[in-house]
């Protein structure tokens, strides 16, 4: 029996048991108001002095915030209720009563006070609401690409190869060499592909980014899909698909936790496809008009993907980024080869990117040639370079940051309240 059941209506005037947490305590005369969270919901429970009698009544006198018990009772529909419904207790066991000094008790805190007891803060509803909408943002994904006939095959975290440019590796030592933690499950989706077809893998990557953003963690998770035979232009469908998507099943199952949230869920109910493609050319003439000086070649830091994105009511693609400046697999466009048959997904109402993707080289040679230009260790790669030796194929696929869609979705202002214990250059505890 949960919380949940009785808010929905079906345990009316029924006997409950409710296993849970004491959120708030008061009293009213004989009567204590009791507000117990279980995980699926809060709800009031109030024990009466005159039916429950002295030792009891005592005992819920002396709950803590936080106490864990257990309670028996009738669950009555009452207006007054916060609700609509309360349970009328009967029997009430402490499990265990929690110590006084329950330290987010007070209402206004810091954010590094709370990140230093993220512990105890994801109990919080805004929290908890903010973490539901990332599992459900998570089902999604798996959800869509399954129904889409991808197959998951995960990729390892230990590699031997950069994927995302040297500057943000994590060295570990392994065995007397050295590994480092995956930026990206990439280059081994690139292999399963010609096992499957369609793949992805979901799983947590590292960078060491050394900048304080609002959006930069040191260890995220990412949805990587990877598809044979796919064009750049139907890896775009794709991920406007696989978006919009996400945002409508989570609209749909999560309504209460956006409430919880005041998010205002008009502008998110507008995303579906097709999304506004701009190339980055165009996009560096947006932010010159705009007052930037920005110069065709720069990447776009968060102050002007914000801009492009404040222009657009959905998401909307920057796609054929200077070829010099992105990762070394990416296929040259043949049209013009100074820029790469990539894009990047950003997300509306300021937030930027949330996708990286790009149609991958798959001839050997160029592949060969970029791996020299980009001074890589070619050891490292031979086992990718053998994926050119034996039946390439022209495939794309891009790189979905779970943190990043969960910021957008719940409109927050920091990417880490997304991710239940978030890690930062400054941050490694709890
Ligand atoms: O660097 S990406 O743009 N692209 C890749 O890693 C490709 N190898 C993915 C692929 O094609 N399979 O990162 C992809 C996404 C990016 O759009 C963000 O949403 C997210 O990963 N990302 C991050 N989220 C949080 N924190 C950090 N530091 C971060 N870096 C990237």
């Amino acid at each position: 029996m949960s919380v949940r059941d009785i808010l929905e209506g079906r345990l009316t005037e029924k006997e409950v048991e409710l296993r849970g947490w004491l959120v708030t305590k008061r009293s009213s005369g004989g009567v204590q108001f009791l507000m117990i969270r279980d995980g699926t919901g809060r709800l009031q429970c109030t024990v009466h002095k005159d039916e429950v009698g002295e030792k009891i009544f005592q005992k819920t006198d002396k709950l803590t915030q936080e106490s864990s018990l257990t309670l028996k009772g009738i669950v009555k529909v009452d207006k007054r209720a916060p609700d609509g419904y309360e349970v009328k207790v009967r029997d009430l066991q402490v499990i265990q009563l929690a110590a006084q000094d329950y330290p987010l008790s007070k209402k206004e805190h810091g954010i590094d006070f709370l990140m230093d007891w993220r512990h105890l803060w994801i109990r919080s509803s805004r929290q908890a609401a903010i973490l539901k909408i990332r599992a459900e943002v998570i089902k999604a994904c798996r959800d869509f690409l399954d129904e889409e006939d991808f197959t998951l095959t995960d990729s390892p975290i230990f590699t031997p190869s950069i994927v995302e440019g040297a500057a943000t590796l994590f060295e570990t030592p392994y065995f007397g060499d050295k590994a480092f933690l995956t930026q990206s499950g990439q280059l081994y989706v690139e292999a399963t592909i010609a096992a499957f077809g369609k793949v992805y893998c979901f799983g947590p990557t590292f960078r060491a980014e050394r900048s304080k953003t609002p959006r930069h963690l040191t260890e995220f998770w990412m949805v990587e899909p990877e598809m044979a035979f796919f064009s750049f232009e139907d890896n775009l469908r794709l991920q406007e698909e696989m978006v919009s998507y996400i945002v409508k099943k989570t609209l749909e199952k999560r309504s209460k936790d956006f409430e919880v949230l005041k998010r205002d869920i008009k502008p998110l109910k507008k995303v579906e496809p097709p999304f506004d493609r701009i190339s980055y050319t165009e996009a560096i003439e947006i932010l010159q008009k705009n007052g930037y000086s920005i110069e065709w070649g720069e990447d776009l830091g968060l102050p002007h993907e914000r801009t492009i994105s404040l222009k657009f009511e959905k998401p909307v693609f920057v796609h054929r980024y200077p070829a010099r400046t992105r990762a070394f697999y990416m296929q040259p466009d043949p049209v013009d080869s100074k820029v790469a048959l990539c894009a990047d997904l950003m997300a509306p109402e300021g937030y930027g990117e949330i996708i990286g993707g790009s149609e991958r080289i798959h001839d050997l040679k160029l592949l060969e040639q970029r791996i020299e230009e980009f001074g890589l260790p070619r050891k490292a790669y031979e086992w990718y370079l053998d994926l050119r030796r034996y039946g390439s194929v022209p495939h794309s696929g891009f790189g979905l940051g779970i943190e990043r869609v969960v910021t957008w979705i719940c409109k927050l202002k920091h990417i880490r309240e997304t991710i239940p214990f978030p890690r930062t250059m400054t941050r490694i505890y709890p």
